[in-house]
């Protein structure tokens, strides 16, 4: 005797039982799969270096540029799999970003005099880091096209701010961060006026074009970049590239190197060599030494003048107060990478075959004794190359990036050309081993490597071009990265992952364990500006407003509906819907739009966001849930109604169902038998220590809050039973039954987990 309720709850039940039943069937041993698949012992090894078993986490998660598309991509270590993309500099639907108005507002800051900027050219995210490691609280990340910075929060993952360069027209050279993250570098690439669109002919490079270092203020507390304490560095037109800060004896210092001192003005066109030939045309480069500590001293001070309200250290005051040196670097250099302790500087050779190692202490010697070769044409002082170098390491074709092993003086540096990794001895200056790459890689990364404790282990492989690598896809391939084990002497090539999103220029891994990301917000908080939503509401407290053409709705969402499930407004009216996530469980989102309106919000648990549009067309349309959020789902819905101007109502009232009181038995029926099965379940739960497993503490939570909802509805019914108004009284009994079922399904899969984690009985 089944009765439909049954079938329906049994229908859960076997959706838990399934995944038991499944599991062992397989016959093949290890050893057909190798033959069936034609995998080598190598193969095997690499997977399972890299397999992480369902279930289980990495031990790593990367950050990684999301290039062109002007997002962050995030990745687990050792197995490759993606997390998540961050929304940053470009709308991402899914996030809402950028079509509810909390977010639009972030990117809004991305404005360039006024106008929207709808991509972002990202490249080099950077965690924030306390005495030099990473402490997985922030991420900043640059797009170089559009000069812009970003400030990405790790509690939530969500983009926060973005603030937009007053002095430059690019710049590469961002993020870094300082070892408390005082500040976060960004240098400009290529020069430019600095004054906001000034024009100077290219004539007058040398006069008046400018390059330049920006240190922007970061206040960890609020969590946001502060403009009015941040400054930059006049510099001179030589194209400052990539930065790092000092660590350790070098704290309080910082270093960008740069290519085109030659200050090369092409001009294809008009029977000039190009840019290319012109820029790497002399034998050495600068490397920009910059004492950061004294000039935030030197801009308290007043010294610093302002250019488009920003503060800017000309030249001048730079070298006068003593914060700016130069040193020759080998052609055309590439790459910054300050060593683990502090005392050396890797510069990357790029035309040239060689790392050179430069030494804090020589170079600071050199500033105390004065000891300069020469100036250069803006009189900022030189430091001859010999009196600043440790050592200069021939590692192969195109060196570019370096970065640090958990094993002291253990570093590797990639080769573009050779399309290699090194892995070398700095201290010693000889290289220790080589690994092809596929292919023609840029950056390279080793976990927590630009911090003062790299963790070892991996290291993965930035690759420009993936050429035959993966099944083809058109002429536009993926990105390549290539994860490496360098845990023993030689390394070993162990996984290729495809990256389909845009060039992923850089990328930083941090230990999982560090990162504390919360599961749901404050009921009712702004995640884009982390304050209490004005428009945020508690159950019960819904409500619709108009005031002349504006209709304000402060809603609420809980599985599996939206409150309310009809908004009227008239053709014209301008419409914002504030919406709150009432639900405490862990991933219970909902999503919301509104048909051809052009408006998405993701509103996870406790979440509150708006949608704004101008209700400018007449009709109907439905808005509704967009995440599958729970069996109900699909009847998340409601109405907008867009009515004409001076329409009236002509009929009155809902046409009514024909429910009889035999229906009304039936469900009260269901919800008896239901009750039942709920009962059975939270039997067994409490028989074990079902304490001991949080998870399933949260579900069990969230399971009773559900049940707790079914509140008052019995009275409700059994009311409108009395009146014999069976309509009423059989779908209020349906809600009841609506809440079991999502308890019910909350129960099954806290049972489920129980029985496959070794639950115990107890007494
Ligand atoms: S630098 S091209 Cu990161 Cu090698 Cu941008
Ligand atoms: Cu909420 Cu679907």
């Amino acid at each position: 005797m089944i009765n439909t309720s049954k079938r329906a709850l049994s229908l859960v039940l076997a959706a838990g039982i399934g995944l038991t039943a499944t599991a062992a069937l397989s016959t093949e041993t290890l050893q057909d799969v190798l033959k069936r698949r034609n995998l080598s012992q190598q193969d095997l090894l690499a997977a399972a270096k890299t397999y992480v078993p369902t279930g289980k986490r990495d031990e790593f998660v990367t950050f990684s540029s999301g290039g062109q598309s002007g997002q962050v991509i995030v990745y687990g270590v050792p197995s490759m799999r993606i997390l998540k993309y961050i929304g940053v500099f470009t709308p991402e639907p899914w996030q809402g970003y950028g079509y509810d108005a909390n977010s639009k507002a972030v990117l809004d800051q991305g404005k360039i005099d006024g106008k929207t900027i709808t991509w972002g050219d990202t490249h080099h995210p950077a965690i924030s880091e306390t005495n030099g490691e990473y402490d997985g609280q922030f991420l900043f990340i640059n797009d170089k096209a559009n000069p812009r910075l970003a400030v990405i929060d790790l509690r939530d993952f969500e983009t926060k701010q973005i603030v937009v360069n007053p002095i430059y027209k690019s710049e590469h050279g961002g993020a870094f961060v300082t070892t408390n993250t005082e500040y976060v570098i960004e240098a400009a690439q290529y020069p430019a006026p600095l004054e906001n669109k000034k024009f100077y002919p290219l004539e007058e490079m040398n006069e008046k074009y400018r390059g330049g270092v920006t240190y922007w203020k970061f206040d960890r507390k609020e969590g946001r970049i502060v403009p009015k304490d941040s400054f930059s560095f006049e510099l001179p037109p030589y194209w400052q590239d990539l930065s790092d800060a000092g660590k350790g004896p070098s704290e309080g210092w910082a270093f960008t190197n740069s290519f085109c001192a030659e200050r090369y003005v092409g001009g294809i066109e008009k029977g000039r060599p190009p840019y290319e030939a012109g820029c790497s045309a002399k034998d050495t480069d600068y490397l920009h030494v910059m004492n950061w500590k004294k000039a935030a001293e030197v801009v308290k001070a007043g010294k610093a003048k302002k250019i488009n309200g920003h503060n800017v250290i000309p030249i001048d005051v730079a070298v006068k107060e003593g914060l700016l040196f130069l040193v020759p670097e080998p052609k055309s250099p590439h790459g910054v990478d300050v060593t683990p302790d502090g005392k050396y500087i890797v510069v990357g050779g790029k035309l040239d075959t060689h790392a050179s190692v430069y030494s804090f202490e020589k170079i600071q010697a050199a500033i105390k004794a004065g000891k300069f070769e020469s100036k250069d044409p803006y009189g900022i002082p030189v430091i001859g190359m010999k009196d600043a170098l440790h050592v200069q390491v021939p590692l192969g074709l195109g060196p570019l990036h370096t970065q640090y092993d958990s094993k002291a003086c253990v570093a590797y540096t990639s080769l573009y050309v050779d399309s290699q990794v090194a892995k070398w001895d700095y201290c010693a200056g000889k290289v220790l081993d080589k690994l092809s790459v596929h292919y023609n890689i840029g950056h390279l990364m080793t976990m927590e490597g630009d911090s003062t404790k790299p963790a070892g282990k991996y290291l993965v492989a930035l690759n420009k071009l993936a050429i035959d690598r993966f099944v083809p896809v058109g002429p536009l391939h993926p990105q390549n990265h290539q994860l490496i084990d360098i845990s023993n002497d030689k390394m070993q090539l162990l996984y290729d992952m495809p990256l389909p999103l845009g060039e992923p220029h850089y990328a930083v891994s941090i230990a999982a364990s560090k990162l504390k990301p919360g599961v749901r917000y404050k009921v009712g908080t702004d995640s884009r500006t982390d304050k209490p939503h004005p428009g945020a509401v508690r159950a019960g407290e819904e409500r619709t407003e108009k005031k002349g053409n504006k209709v304000t709705v402060w809603g609420t969402l809980i599985r599996s509906h939206i409150t309310p499930e009809t908004i009227e407004v008239d053709v014209g009216d301008e419409v914002t819907i504030h919406l709150t996530n009432l639900e405490r469980a862990q991933d219970e989102t909902h999503g919301f739009t509104v048909s051809t309106y052009n408006v998405h919000a993701s509103i996870e648990p406790g979440k509150t966001v708006s949608v704004k549009f101008k209700a400018d067309k007449e009709g109907v349309y439905p808005y509704y849930c967009t995440e599958f959020c729970s069996a109900l789902h699909l009847e998340m819905m409601g109405y907008l109604l867009v009515k004409p101007k001076g329409w009236k109502p002509t009929k009155v009232g809902l046409a009514k169902g024909t429910y009889t009181e035999a229906d009304y038995k039936a469900t009260v029926k269901k919800v008896a038998d239901t009750q039942a099965i709920i009962d059975s379940v939270v039997a067994y739960i409490t028989s074990v220590n079902y304490k001991d497993f949080p998870d399933v503490v949260a579900m069990v939570e969230d399971a009773f809050d559900q049940l707790g909802k079914t509140k008052g509805l019995k009275e409700k019914h059994e009311a409108f039973a009395a009146k014999k108004d069976w309509e009423q009284a059989n779908l209020w009994a349906e809600q009841i039954w609506q809440y079991q079922v999502k308890t019910a399904d909350l129960g099954l899969r806290a049972k489920t987990y129980l029985e496959q984690n070794g639950a115990k009985k107890i007494k």
